[in-house]
């Protein structure tokens, strides 16, 4: 299996996260892709591609084109009004209030962001970019007929909204990755995102539709961010109802019941009958993972990887999230290696 990687993540290096009340190095950060990357190697999987670039076009198809510009511009106009730290919003559109943008940049941090923990940072936005053209490249491969490929995918995207960023994500790769399939000749395609957390963001922008399926494992929302979205009643809207599956768990869920859901959301995947499958890999439902709270273990991400498989449907992996760095490389080179058993 080809694994598509570019060194420009390291552009994405916060130093800071909200954490319990104070600004701490972010969970999300270089090193988990370098130990990615690192087992890749030694795992005998498969070579290693740089991305191509694409244009924003297919960046577009998913985000509102005023966010876009917003990531693009806000360094620097953070950078004009002389603050001396990261961008983190402090203020929001909240209940009973106007949802309109502001001109000043604070009013347009908070109306852009739907959580604080996410700090921007120099750099950021084209760390963002490259990670997008991971995906789009790992796309193109399907297109060209491969049967599996890895976009090691770095700031992860499935929190990003049409018009939102935060939960460490910016540009929604594999919705971009998805939405690209799709304007490229398949019918349908399906996601399955087994992130310990929901995806928020890829929810959203396929909400309303019946050409792209969304199946998602994580963690229940009255215990797990991002809280407000996530349970199992949004079933999807207007054409897409019936389109969206939401499989949330309580904390100290094993692998045996996660494993429930996952034969669940495969069978409902498999009806669905699509040309491609997106997975969303996040490997933070890890039992030693800092921030989050399932008791998979490394061997049962091996597991996953062959239930996976035996869809036999042609396969995008995008690396969303996973926290504890000395693991993240194996666990993800479980499911791998579990898809090519
Ligand atoms: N007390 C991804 O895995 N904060 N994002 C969690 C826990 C945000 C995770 C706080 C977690 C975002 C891509
Ligand atoms: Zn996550």
């Amino acid at each position: 299996m080809k694994t598509i990687y570019s060194e420009q993540h390291r552009l994405r290096d916060a130093k800071t996260e909200l954490y319990g009340g104070e600004l701490v190095k972010p969970f999300e950060r270089p090193s988990r892709a370098d130990m990615v990357i690192k087992a890749i190697g030694e795992s005998g999987l498969g070579k290693i591609y740089d991305p191509e670039e694409f244009s924003l076009d297919p960046v577009l198809a998913v985000h509102d084109a005023d966010f876009v510009t917003f990531l693009e511009t806000v360094w620097q106009e953070w950078q004009k009004t002389g603050y001396t730290g990261e961008i983190i919003a402090n203020v929001w559109p909240a209940r009973r209030m106007q949802c309109r943008v502001p001109c000043d940049i604070e009013g347009r941090v908070g109306y852009y962001a739907f959580a604080a923990e996410t700090s921007i940072s120099e750099g950021t936005w084209e760390a963002a970019l490259a990670a997008k053209d991971v995906a789009l490249t790992g796309a193109q491969g399907l297109l060209h007929g491969e049967s599996d490929i890895f976009s090691l995918c770095r700031p992860p995207g499935h929190h990003a909204a049409r018009d939102m960023f935060g939960g460490y994500c910016f540009l929604n790769n594999a919705a971009i990755a998805a939405q690209y399939l799709r304007d490229n000749g398949a019918e349908r395609v399906a996601i399955l995102d087994i992130d310990f957390h929901h995806g928020n963001g890829t929810q959203d922008i396929f909400y309303e539709r019946d050409d792209v399926l969304y199946c998602s494992l994580h963690g229940d929302p009255e215990d797990a961010f991002p809280h407000f979205l996530g349970y199992a009643n949004e079933t999807g809207s207007d054409a897409g109802t019936g389109y969206n599956r939401n499989y949330p768990m309580p904390p100290g869920t094993p692998f045996a019941q996660w494993r429930d859901s996952l034969t669940d959301a495969l069978a409902h995947i498999e009806k669905f009958s699509p040309r491609y499958l997106v997975v969303s890999l996040g490997v933070d439902a890890f039992e030693n993972d800092p921030i989050s709270f399932f008791k998979l273990k490394s061997d049962d991400f091996y597991t996953t990887g062959q239930l996976i498989s035996e869809l036999d449907i042609p396969t995008l992996f995008v690396m969303e999230g996973g926290y504890d760095v000395a693991e993240v490389g194996t666990n993800v080179v479980n499911v791998l290696k579990g898809i090519e058993a």
